[in-house]
């Protein structure tokens, strides 16, 4: 290439200078090739090389390839490689995840993992309620958080939403959400869908029932911010942001506007496209980090091989990088969510512990006893998993958990 190498194998880098990545690589070239033309394309150096490179630059500004272990390669990168702007995703992906998805030599390049030093995580800012503060608007401080989608996605009127929510909640629910292809389609404007879902909210707190329910504010950049704000002043006790449409940039800028004094759920919707190849792409971890350190208070991470989505192999890790205490910032509440149902429910909370956001749609809407036996029944489930009682003993003497386990079975 330019005549320089990248590769530094055996080295250890200074973790608090550098930030750390793995990528797993398949390609028809030696792995130490391939390795070298991937820290090259990402740090100083091109597919030649140039006149204008020289051991200063490469010195202090390369990648290092510090190990190569089977088809995973340790990549180093330098923090002054990064913008000393406060907190820049869109540069750190373009380092950490850019052009390398593109060379030809590769067949495939999935980064697998990245650590930050703390020059870096002290630019972000981290959630600003977190998985506690989502835990203390609700006065539930230990059991599983149990939660639906409004389903169909999208169809429903703002009065039929609100129905749906007030059903949920009777029964039992602490959250709910919008789907994420609802915002503002006219058969459900969010203004009138916002209020009256507030409505519902403030009638199941008078009845005795503390709730949240997030209104998806997913919109375009410039847009953001303010629909926000304006949901806000409508009665939302929580907003929902699509992460990978809008841009992780779009979730720093609700946790970081002071005006936002609401929790952010973050849907993931799209990331199949990047994270489920395991040869190429991004793994979930990687971005379960960067959403954390942007402000999102509670994230999608997948049901831990229990529900319709195909699992990550190292989907656990995900629960780490939400509520591990190795960076400096607030735990964000895991949500496991897509083809949940009461029978699986203990499956989940066996892998996830208690401190979890457990959700269904058809789980919950698709009960035999309509929305409310829905929600009694994956309340129930829950409950079951709590207290340690097999959930088939549990169903014995709660009806609706055994409707739902006659109809979906037990995982
Ligand atoms: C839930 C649903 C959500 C998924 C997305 O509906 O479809 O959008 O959670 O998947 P249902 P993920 O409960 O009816 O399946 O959470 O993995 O991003």
């Amino acid at each position: 290439m330019d005549g320089y190498t990248y590769l530094h194998l055996g080295e250890t880098v200074d973790p608090d200078r550098y930030v750390i990545c793995k990528y797993r690589v398949t390609s028809k070239l030696p792995i130490e090739k391939a390795a070298d033309a991937i820290a090259a394309e990402q740090s100083t150096g091109t597919w030649t090389g140039i006149s204008t490179l020289d051991p200063e630059i490469i010195g202090r500004l390369g990648a290092r390839v510090t190990d190569i272990s089977g088809d995973v390669i340790t990549v180093g990168f330098p923090v002054e490689d990064f913008s000393v702007e406060v907190g820049s995703v869109p540069q750190i992906l373009s380092v950490i995840a850019g052009n390398l998805f593109g060379l030809g030599a590769l067949d495939g390049v999935r980064l697998e993992d990245v650590v930050f030093p703390r020059e870096i995580t002290s630019q972000f800012k981290g959630p600003k309620f977190g998985a506690e503060g989502i835990r203390r608007m609700l006065d539930r401080p230990e059991k599983p958080l149990v939660g639906t989608i409004v389903k169909p996605k999208i169809g429903l009127s703002p009065e039929r939403t609100a129905q749906y929510v007030y059903e949920a909640g009777s029964g039992g629910l602490t959250n709910s959400k919008d789907d994420e292809t609802l915002v503002d389609q006219a058969f459900c404007p969010i203004e009138d869908r916002t209020v009256m879902v507030s409505e519902v909210l403030d009638r199941l707190e008078e009845e005795g029932h503390r709730m949240i329910h997030a209104i998806n504010v997913s919109a375009r950049t410039d847009r953001i911010v303010e629909l926000a704000e304006r949901v806000q002043s409508w009665g939302a006790r929580q907003i929902m942001v699509d992460v990978i449409t809008c841009g992780f940039s779009a979730v720093q800028a609700l946790a970081e506007d002071p005006s936002i004094k609401v929790p952010i759920h973050v849907h993931r919707t799209m990331h199949g496209a990047i994270t489920k190849n395991p040869l190429h792409g991004v793994a979930m971890l990687p971005f379960t980090k960067l959403v954390r350190m942007c402000g999102g208070d509670a994230l999608h991470i997948g049901t831990l091989g229990a529900g319709k989505m195909s699992a990550d192999v190292h989907e656990d890790s995900n629960l780490g990088a939400c509520l591990g205490d190795d960076v400096p910032y607030r735990g964000m509440m895991p949500v496991c969510s897509g083809g949940v149902y009461p029978g699986v429910v203990g499956a989940i909370v066996e892998r996830s512990g208690f401190n979890v956001q457990i959700q269904a749609g058809g789980g919950v809407a698709g009960h035999p006893d309509g929305v409310r036996g829905g929600a009694m029944a994956m309340c129930q489930a829950v409950d079951a998993a709590y207290e340690g009682v097999p959930v088939q003993e549990y169903a014995e003497t709660h009806r609706e958990l055994r409707l739902a386990l006659e109809k979906w079975g037990l995982k």
